[in-house]
């Protein structure tokens, strides 16, 4: 006989279970693992999963409504969240999953920044445009020198011209500025000449008086097809955003980590030596698309032009970290530089939950300028281990 304990456990202590639980999970503590590369830390527990979610979002906690007390409303994943410092706390614009397959973004803070991450009360309510979407996702704060807030992001609507295919969709940038991360205004979609857009990334400072975008221009909705790469273009205006002319700064390349496609992660951070950036490279396997993170430094004065680009992943999924909703995808749309130039890196993985790593300016600038660039071919990566070795040989 199948025994239904919530005829057992009174609903009050139900409840109290539930919550009590939850808090245990938000106060957990979380510790750096020992040191792997020496580029980063990366932090033992995931920062946000979906129990992370406040039970509140999830269950009719009133007994007259609910007296099973069942999860009425279940989330399914908490990933790819924006990041920034704001009023001294560790801010992510975190893309919650309901089980639905809708995503909205909810705002989460922490102290610290490694743990502790807890969501405010309600879920950003995103305006809509007269073409409303259906899908939003992916959101990339920019803190930009006009005084806004800007969250860029991806719109997903179905693509009209396909009525009769329900997988074919339209990926557009989403437009929105705050001053508080409350209230939300909702601007028209960026404007390109490109079939669609995603991983598009506001910089944070004007170039000759214009707004500089990253984009990512894809001719469908998950393949790039020809074009592709991340791209570069200015807008005279964020509130009807418009790049007329679109160039690619970091192409797709053959048998490297981003041979099928690539997209901006975070807005970059501005260094002594140029513009650190972040990137996601994704390539094909017999297994699926292999997501994985790589870092770049461009130009203080033109950070369209690339100065430096190390070899290989920075972060690729690790572990537990392979399996989720869409395995084998480590992804970043956030980074938080502190006060003591320490670097918080909030990746996801396979679309499922957030993770930190934590490293500092002055190790990823000594990564990002020392690390050898691709030679592109099995030889060059011979001849460069090589150099190495002999070197390291000779002082052993
Ligand atoms: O599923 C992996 C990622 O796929 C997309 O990224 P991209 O456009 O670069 O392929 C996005 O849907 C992203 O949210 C997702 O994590």
């Amino acid at each position: 006989m199948i025994t239904n304990q919530t005829t057992v456990v009174p609903f009050k202590e139900k409840v109290n279970r539930l919550l009590n639980n939850h808090e245990a999970l938000i106060q957990k503590k979380n510790a750096p693992q020992p040191w792997g590369n020496g580029v980063y830390h990366r932090w033992k527990n995931p920062i946000l999963t979906a129990a992370h979610t406040p039970v509140y979002w999830r269950y009719d906690l009133d007994e007259k409504s609910n007296p099973h007390l069942l999860e009425r409303q279940g989330i399914n994943a908490t990933f790819n969240a924006g990041a920034m410092l704001w009023q001294g706390k560790y801010i992510l614009a975190v893309r919650v999953e309901g089980d639905d397959r809708k995503s909205f973004f909810a705002i989460a803070e922490s102290q610290n920044g490694v743990d502790n991450f807890r969501f405010w009360d309600y879920p950003i309510t995103m305006p809509e445009l007269e073409h409303p979407d259906t899908n939003v996702y992916d959101m990339r704060l920019t803190q930009h020198e006009d005084g806004w807030i800007y969250g860029l992001f991806c719109t997903e609507r179905k693509d009209e011209n396909f009525p009769n295919d329900l997988s074919a969709a339209e990926a557009q940038c989403g437009i929105a500025r705050t001053k508080d991360l409350i209230e939300w205004e909702r601007l028209p979609d960026l404007i390109t000449y490109s079939g669609q857009q995603r991983n598009v990334v506001l910089h944070p400072e004007f170039i000759d008086g214009k707004y500089g975008l990253y984009t990512r221009p894809q001719d469908g909705f998950i393949s790039v097809g020809t074009g592709g790469g991340i791209g570069w273009g200015l807008s005279e205006s964020m509130v009807n955003a418009e790049i007329k002319e679109e160039v690619i700064i970091d192409n797709k390349a053959y048998h490297t980590i981003k041979e099928i496609k690539n997209g901006q992660g975070p807005a970059p951070i501005k260094t002594e030596k140029g513009w650190l950036h972040l990137a996601h490279g994704v390539r094909n396997t017999a297994a699926g698309l292999r997501y994985v993170l790589y870092l770049f430094l461009t130009d203080l004065a033109k950070p369209w032009i690339i100065t430096h680009a190390p070899s290989g992943h920075f972060i690729a999924p690790k572990g537990a970290e392979r399996v989720g909703d869409v395995s084998n995808v480590a992804f970043c749309n956030g980074w938080i530089v502190n006060e003591k130039n320490e670097v918080f890196i909030y990746y996801a993985s396979s679309d499922t939950r957030m993770h930190v790593a934590t490293s500092s300016v002055e190790v990823l600038l000594d990564y990002v300028m020392n690390t050898p660039e691709d030679g592109l071919r099995s030889a060059a990566s011979v001849f460069t281990r090589k150099k190495l070795i002999r070197k390291n040989l000779k002082i052993m």
